[in-house]
């Protein structure tokens, strides 16, 4: 099921975001391809810094899975550049789907 969700993240820090997920861990892309997270995409709006995370799921969203060390670990190191919670989780709201195209 495709799913969309919204982050914040601290102003200026765009270029940093990116850097830091072009280096993406590989065993944080395994664990979620292994909880079927796929075809996983973050656009960001440089006008309000707000993140847009879309994703093909089975279950479990990418913020479902903070029970594992490594996005535990991930979270922490994003959090200086993120808006998160007191867990270091991104903040992330859930979006609508308003309209799809297969
Ligand atoms: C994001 C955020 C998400 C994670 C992706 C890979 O900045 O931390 O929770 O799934 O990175």
């Amino acid at each position: 099921m495709k799913i969309a969700f919204k982050m914040k993240l601290k102003p200026g820090f765009g270029e940093e975001y990116t850097r830091r997920h072009n280096q993406i861990w590989p065993e944080l892309s395994a664990l979620l391809k292994e909880n079927s997270v796929s075809d996983y995409s973050i656009f960001l709006d440089e006008e309000t810094d707000t993140l847009f995370a879309v994703q093909q799921q089975n279950g479990n969203s990418s913020q479902d899975l903070g029970a594992n060390e490594i996005v535990r670990k991930w979270w922490a190191y994003m959090a200086d550049i993120m808006e998160v919670n007191a867990d270091n989780s991104p903040k992330s709201i859930p979006l609508e789907m308003v309209f799809h195209l297969d």
